[in-house]
């Protein structure tokens, strides 16, 4: 089985003190920095934008996971890869050809993950999935960080378990309760928001969602 990693979303951080809340995760055993850019379009909400991956960047040397809920994905790769994102993630509903978004993401050497929201089936990646790195498997529909997780999403991540040995990362209402589920269908990758941010020790929270008790044996990571 793959590893499992917690992306911890700074959506639900601080902003006003977002360097020290980054740290912090870094510090409490975080694996990577999910980053969520909502554009008003794709999805009812804005959020981040490159300028932010750019500030943020020198702060942490974890990998930045950059989740775009943005309708015209193609033409902001560059400026966010440019920023300093590690892994630029796409949604598949969005009207630009896959293949082509893919490509670009590639041309700027970055790993490339595709997005499903809780209604799309993975038949409609199933012609990608050769091409990219990670499958990140919405479990809210796109918006809004502190929503209930939807048990619904589980069988398609079994699914593509069968057929898919990189990474799949799980997005939206995801805690200690929900975490061993989505992990026994197959995922590997946590992303997290309120159930770290909105946590008073962020190393519990994280040593949680890996399945660890807490506090740690041998107290490493
Ligand atoms: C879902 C949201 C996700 C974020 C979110 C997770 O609407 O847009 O893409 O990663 O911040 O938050 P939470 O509170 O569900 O873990
Ligand atoms: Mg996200």
């Amino acid at each position: 089985m793959n590893k499992v990693l917690i992306a911890p979303s700074i959506l639900s951080a601080d902003f006003s003190k977002l360097g020290q809340e980054i740290k912090d995760v870094e510090r409490s055993g975080a694996d990577w920095i999910h980053i969520d850019v909502m554009d008003g379009h794709f999805v009812p909400n804005i959020t981040v934008g490159p300028v932010v991956v750019r500030s943020i960047r020198p702060l942490t040397k974890l990998p930045f996971d950059v989740h775009l809920m943005i309708a015209k994905p193609e033409a902001y790769i560059e400026s966010f890869a440019k920023a300093g994102s590690d892994i630029i993630t796409f949604h598949a509903e969005v009207e630009e050809h896959p293949k082509e978004v893919i490509k670009l993401i590639k041309y700027f050497k970055k790993k490339v993950g595709v997005s499903i929201r809780p209604k799309t089936p993975v038949k409609l990646i199933e012609g990608i999935l050769q091409m990219v790195d990670m499958v990140l498997v919405m479990t809210v529909e796109p918006g809004f960080a502190g929503q209930e997780f939807m048990p619904e999403c589980l069988p398609k991540i079994e699914e593509l378990r069968k057929v898919f040995r990189k990474d799949i990362q799980v997005d939206g209402g995801i805690n200690e309760s929900t975490a061993p589920e989505v992990i026994k269908a197959g995922a590997n990758v946590i992303v997290a928001g309120t159930s770290v941010f909105g946590a008073k020790n962020y190393k519990e929270a994280i040593s949680k969602l890996k399945g660890q008790t807490y506090p740690c044996r041998g107290g490493g990571r």
